[in-house]
């Protein structure tokens, strides 16, 4: 993947990604006790988006515009910027994934941002505004926390398995993933459900779950998170060979994947509302 030239290099793209990063989980961390008090609702009433939420995408966007005026942005609350040429860059942003766990201050959320190029996520920075967890990847680079390099889990079987997840907003595809889950509750070491996946993705990376997968995710959710478990030597995709994307996220290293996704498989976990 050709970076266009002047278009700035995965490492650059970092420094930028993770300094806007720190001001924002400033904000975000900040204004909590204000922001709870002015909250809306979106695809369902159990899917809220507080004033912090909007006020840290805007505070994002218009420091990458100062920054970078030529690059897109998606993020969650305000959607996509102006179509992104070829070559150029595009910032994914979810400004605070885990609002659920924010507005309960629950200290599970975090400011999830990343470069993508021509499809390719190239630089990413998930950061817990509470724990002051951070952790990076760049393509190619490796991923990161604190200066220590991420390697994943060494785990080798399923029934080993400590295995997060989450659930969507809508009560029918919950009842879809409910079963899904009660089934392979029977299969794993157990069930960890932290309620960011920008957060579970990380926390794959670095071995505290041994695997993750869910479906319903945004862009926003996984961009960051995935390449963090990618560089950690993770394998992150769909099923049945298809990309990370809408219908499944599974993260987990190449010797739980095939049975983890096998499963996955089985259960129809892409499948349902
Ligand atoms: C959340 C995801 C989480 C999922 C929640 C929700 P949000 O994102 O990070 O994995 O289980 O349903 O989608 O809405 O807090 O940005």
């Amino acid at each position: 993947m050709a970076v266009e030239p002047g278009t700035s290099t995965p490492d650059t793209l970092l420094e930028i990604a993770v300094r806007i990063a720190r001001e924002a989980a400033a904000t975000a961390r900040r204004t909590r006790a204000e922001a709870i008090t002015d909250v809306q609702t979106k695809s369902t009433d159990t899917d809220v988006v507080t004033a912090a939420d909007r006020a840290v995408e805007r505070q994002v966007v218009a420091a990458l515009a100062a920054e970078r005026p030529a690059d897109g942005v998606l993020g969650e609350e305000y959607g996509d910027s102006a179509e992104t040429a070829a070559g150029a860059v595009r910032w994914i942003l979810d400004p605070i994934d885990g609002t659920v766990n924010y507005l309960y201050g629950l200290p599970q959320y975090a400011v999830s941002l990343a470069a993508e190029v021509d499809g390719v996520v190239v630089a990413g920075v998930v950061l817990n505004p509470v724990t002051g967890d951070e952790w990076t990847a760049t393509l190619g680079g490796g991923a990161w926390r604190g200066g220590r390099r991420l390697t994943g889990s060494l785990r080798t079987t399923l029934d080993q398995t400590l295995l997060a997840t989450g659930f969507g907003y809508d009560r029918a595809r919950r009842a879809h993933q409910g079963a899904v889950v009660a089934e392979l509750l029977t299969r794993v070491r157990d069930i960890r459900r932290f309620g960011a996946a920008s957060i579970d993705l990380c926390l794959a990376a670095e071995g505290s779950v041994d695997a993750y997968f869910e479906k319903g995710l945004n862009p926003w959710d996984h961009a960051a998170g995935g390449l963090v478990a990618t560089e950690a030597g993770l394998l992150v995709s769909g099923l049945d060979g298809a990309p990370a994307g809408p219908d499944m996220v599974v993260a987990a290293p190449p010797a739980i994947f095939g049975p983890l996704h096998d499963a996955l498989v089985e259960l129809d976990a892409a499948g349902g509302p």
